[in-house]
């Protein structure tokens, strides 16, 4: 137990991760030693049931598709750099964060419009760039509770496409939907604390 990866300097490609992410050393070396116990075999990558494991996830109606989502082109397995990657959109926004930021540097996946594309695309699933209304009753279906009808589901999800949609194309588009969440505490909502 003794040699277990106590300095960052072990994680593979740690300081193109660090800067991509926004991670500090110290928080990838905890995500380091939380995805190593989550590879309960030691296979080097996570499985669809290894992120299973995360509470957060498994407590949340939409933790499926956050999970698809370290699985983009369809492959089975997520490496390190690809479920910090993921991690990087749920990161609280710190105080550190609000600091100047270099403006050659790109936005920071944690930023709201980052968080905003990433939840937009989990409603989003034929990824053509709207959420249609049966998008939105998916999402419905798996946010609601059972205590709720399928007539009531549908007339919630009409009702919300057609609050978002400005355009009467019958659909949500991203920045339709940008506007809809507006007054959304959205930073806080994709914050998800991973590291206890
Ligand atoms: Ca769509
Ligand atoms: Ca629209």
């Amino acid at each position: 137990m003794g040699s277990r990866s106590s300095r960052a300097a072990v994680i593979p490609d740690v300081d193109s991760i660090r800067r991509e992410t926004g991670f500090s050393q110290a928080s990838l070396l905890r995500l380091y030693q939380r995805f190593r116990a989550l590879d309960r075999s030691e296979k080097g990558y996570l499985s669809r049931m290894d992120l299973q494991q995360i509470g957060a996830l498994a407590v949340n109606p939409l933790g499926d598709r956050i999970i698809d989502s370290f699985f983009p082109d369809g492959s089975q397995r997520v490496d390190f750099s690809g479920f910090v990657r993921v991690l990087a959109y749920f990161r609280p926004i710190e105080d550190e964060d609000t600091g100047i930021r270099d403006s050659k540097q790109p936005e920071p996946l944690n930023s709201r419009m980052n968080k905003l594309r990433f939840a937009f695309q989990l409603y989003d699933l034929d990824r053509d760039g709207k959420i249609s209304r049966q998008e939105m009753l998916q999402v419905l279906r798996l946010m609601v509770g059972v205590q709720v009808t399928e007539e009531q589901l549908e007339s919630i999800a009409d009702r919300t496409v057609q609050e978002a949609d400005e355009d009467g194309d019958g659909a949500v588009s991203f920045l339709e939907f940008t506007k809809s969440l507006e007054k959304m505490n959205i930073e806080q909502k994709m914050s998800i604390r991973i590291l206890k």
